[in-house]
């Protein structure tokens, strides 16, 4: 008989699902649902979130546990209480959570003193008609919601900050002002000169940025989206980056699928990625080629920027993509579906 006439025999079946599940690059071939897909190799908040699955949780709980997990865990010191000190030594924090449903997104930025803000952002949309509350407002709402107010400092963070003051203030995010900001610390003011130079590189890297962003797809092809991030260490206060921003930060339509980024914010968020992949999906595009075609994109204004994306459509097909730059040329996420025995890493090479 020829080889190849009735499909494959059931051992290459087994060995092909294998194969597919254990390479990145045929990582989005493997589809099944439900589906958890999260940025970095954060396993704790990925088998969290799978087990809210498990025990009947719906796609946004699986989400704000998740998520609030790393934000428990601290997870790389880029999520959560403790990390990314701000010019003033305040740690503060983004996070967003949308309903594919619905469209409903919940969102807070620069929240202070509150640890748990993808909680408080499922909160907003739950008791609010608004989208996003930032700042010391939001706090005063998460109080309102039950959430303690509590120091988000610590000693971890303090010692950043003053390392940071010792090294005249070095990186930070200034430009145009006297004294000069690439050498000296503040208090700055603006210079009579400004010279637009364009911003092609990220002032951050793989060691400052690790936002966690995650992407549930349920049986029936529910997506739902978050984030949660201390943002950019070293930010001004009241910078907000794309973490909190729908269809920059996340992005989820249950008619389409969800998209999640993290990296350099400052840029990513003027492109929408999440937004942007969850549409190139709706035409039919893989995921992987999804996520691939949203960071070219990004590349030809910014070629040096640090960043990835990861995206999921309503079949269960999965898939990721980073820019490459040096110290940074794969990015690793993790993936939770049935044809995984438990929440597996993953990675792909950067493009
Ligand atoms: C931000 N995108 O605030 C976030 C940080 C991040 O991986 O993603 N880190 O810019």
């Amino acid at each position: 008989m020829a080889a190849g006439r009735g499909g494959c025999r059931p051992g290459a079946v087994v060995a092909l699902l294998l194969l597919s599940v254990l390479t990145p690059a045929s990582a989005a071939s493997a589809a099944a649902l439900p589906v958890v897909i999260n940025t970095w190799a954060f396993r704790t908040a990925a088998e969290t979130a799978w087990r809210v699955l498990e025990s009947g949780g719906s796609e946004l709980d699986a989400v704000e546990r998740g998520c609030g997990q790393c934000e428990i865990d601290q997870c790389d010191g880029s999520v959560g209480y403790g990390g990314s000190p701000d010019e003033s030594g305040e740690t503060t924090l983004d996070a967003m959570i949308m309903d594919g449903n619905t469209m409903e997104v919940g969102a807070v930025a620069d929240l202070r003193h509150v640890k748990n803000a993808i909680g408080v952002a499922r909160k907003v949309i739950e008791y609010t008609k608004h989208t996003l509350l930032v700042g010391e407002s939001a706090s005063l709402f998460a109080v309102r919601m039950g959430f303690p107010y509590e120091d988000l400092t610590t000693q971890k963070s303090l010692s950043l900050y003053s390392e940071w003051l010792n090294q005249s203030c070095q990186p930070n995010y200034w430009k145009n002002v006297v004294p000069d900001s690439s050498t000296s610390c503040g208090p700055y003011k603006r210079r009579e000169e400004v010279t637009y130079k364009k911003q092609t590189s990220s002032e951050r890297n793989i060691h400052n940025h690790d936002t966690i962003g995650m992407v549930v797809i349920g049986v029936s092809g529910t997506v739902a989206s978050g984030t949660s991030t201390n943002g950019a260490i070293h930010k001004l206060p009241g910078r907000v980056g794309d973490s909190p921003i729908a269809g920059a930060g996340s992005y989820a339509d249950s008619t389409a699928g969800g998209a999640a980024a993290t990296g350099d914010g400052d840029i990513m968020m003027r492109f929408l990625p999440s937004y942007q992949a969850v549409e190139y999906m709706r035409m039919g595009t893989d995921p992987t080629v999804a996520c691939q075609k949203v960071i070219s994109r990004i590349q030809k204004y910014a070629p040096k920027f640090f960043g990835a994306i990861i995206c999921a459509n309503t079949t269960g097909s999965y898939g990721a993509a980073c820019n490459k730059i040096p110290g940074f040329t794969q990015f690793h996420f993790m993936v939770s579906s049935p044809l995984l025995s438990r929440p597996t890493e993953q990675v792909v090479d950067c493009i």
